[in-house]
C-alpha cells in the first residue's frame, strides 16, 4: 500500500491523486474538506421530490413520462461542493486557474492540488470541458467546462457553446465510468447568461442525453445556488421531465 499522504501539505498532485484512488470510499472520508458531505441517497430524485404533488398538474409537456428517468435526475439546492457525487462540474474561465463563484467555491474546497493539476492541462476552450481528481472534495473528479460569457440575450452561438458544455461534460462522464454528478449553472453568474433561457438549454440537453445513455448512469444532479434558479427549475422540471 502507498505511503499515507497528507492532502494539505502535499506539493505532488500525481502522488496524491495516486494515495487517493488506492483507498476505498469510506477510507476517502477522512480527507474530505468538510464533515457535513451530503451522499447521493440524501438528494431525492425528480421522482420522489416532495413538489411531486403541485409540480405542473397543468404543464403542457412536451414529452412523454418517463419514470425511469424521472429516477435519474435530481434539482438540489445548495453548495455543490458538499455532494458526494462521483463528480462535480465547475463553472470555471479558459485558464483554469480557478476565479469566483462556484470555481472560487471548488478550488478552495478541492485545496491547492487542485489548481497544480489544472495548470497541466493549460487552458480550456468555451464549450469544451476537461478532468481532474478531485483532492479534497467528496467528488471524486471535477470536471472543468467553461461557458459563454452572454451579458444579456445569448446569440444563436452562445446558445449552442452553453449546450457543449452540458454535452462535453456528459462526455467526460462515458469515458470515465462516472455514475454520478452533479452540475452548477453554468455562466448564469459572473458570465451573465440568462437563468431562465440557460435553464431551457440545460433541460432539453439532458432530457436528450438520458434519453439515449439513462443505463450509463445512477444520477444527474442540477444543483442551483439560488432561490430563484429553484423556482425556475421547479416551473420547467414538470415540462421536459413530465411525472406520472
Ligand atoms: N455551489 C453551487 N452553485 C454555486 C456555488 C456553489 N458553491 N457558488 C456559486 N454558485 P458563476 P459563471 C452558482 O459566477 O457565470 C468565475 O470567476 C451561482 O449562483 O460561478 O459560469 C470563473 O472563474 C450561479 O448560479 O459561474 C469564471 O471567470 C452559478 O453557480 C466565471 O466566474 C454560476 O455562477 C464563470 O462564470
Amino acid at each position: 500500500m502507498a505511503a499515507k499522504v497528507d492532502l494539505k501539505t502535499s506539493i505532488d498532485w500525481k502522488e496524491a491523486k495516486a494515495f487517493l484512488k488506492g483507498l476505498s470510499d469510506k477510507q476517502r472520508e477522512e480527507h474530505y474538506f468538510c464533515r457535513d458531505f451530503i451522499s447521493l441517497k440524501k438528494i431525492p430524485t425528480w421522482e420522489d421530490t416532495e413538489a411531486k404533488e403541485a409540480a405542473g398538474k397543468e404543464a403542457q409537456s412536451r414529452y412523454e413520462v418517463d419514470k425511469a428517468l424521472n429516477e435519474k435526475i435530481s434539482l438540489f439546492r445548495g453548495d455543490i461542493t458538499k455532494l458526494q457525487v462521483d463528480a462535480i462540474v465547475n463553472a470555471a474561465n479558459s485558464s483554469l486557474m480557478g476565479g469566483g463563484g462556484v470555481d472560487g467555491c471548488t478550488h478552495r474546497a478541492a485545496g491547492h492540488l487542485l489548481k497544480e493539476e489544472c495548470r497541466t492541462l493549460r487552458r480550456c476552450e468555451t464549450g469544451k470541458a476537461k478532468i481532474t481528481g478531485g483532492y479534497r472534495l467528496p467528488a471524486k473528479y471535477v470536471i472543468h467546462t467553461v461557458g459563454p460569457i452572454a451579458q444579456g440575450d445569448p446569440s444563436p452561438s452562445q446558445v449552442q457553446e452553453l449546450r457543449s458544455c452540458y454535452l462535453n461534460s456528459l462526455q467526460l462522464v462515458l469515458d470515465h465510468g462516472i455514475r454520478s454528478v452533479a452540475f452548477p449553472c453554468i455562466s448564469t453568474g459572473v458570465f451573465g447568461y440568462p437563468s431562465e433561457a440557460a435553464a431551457e438549454v440545460v433541460l432539453e440537453t439532458l432530457r436528450g442525453w438520458l434519453g439515449e445513455h439513462k443505463d450509463k448512469v445512477d444520477r444527474l444532479v442540477i444543483c442551483v445556488f439560488l432561490e430563484k434558479d429553484e423556482k425556475i427549475y421547479r416551473k420547467l422540471l414538470p415540462h421536459f421531465f413530465p411525472l406520472a
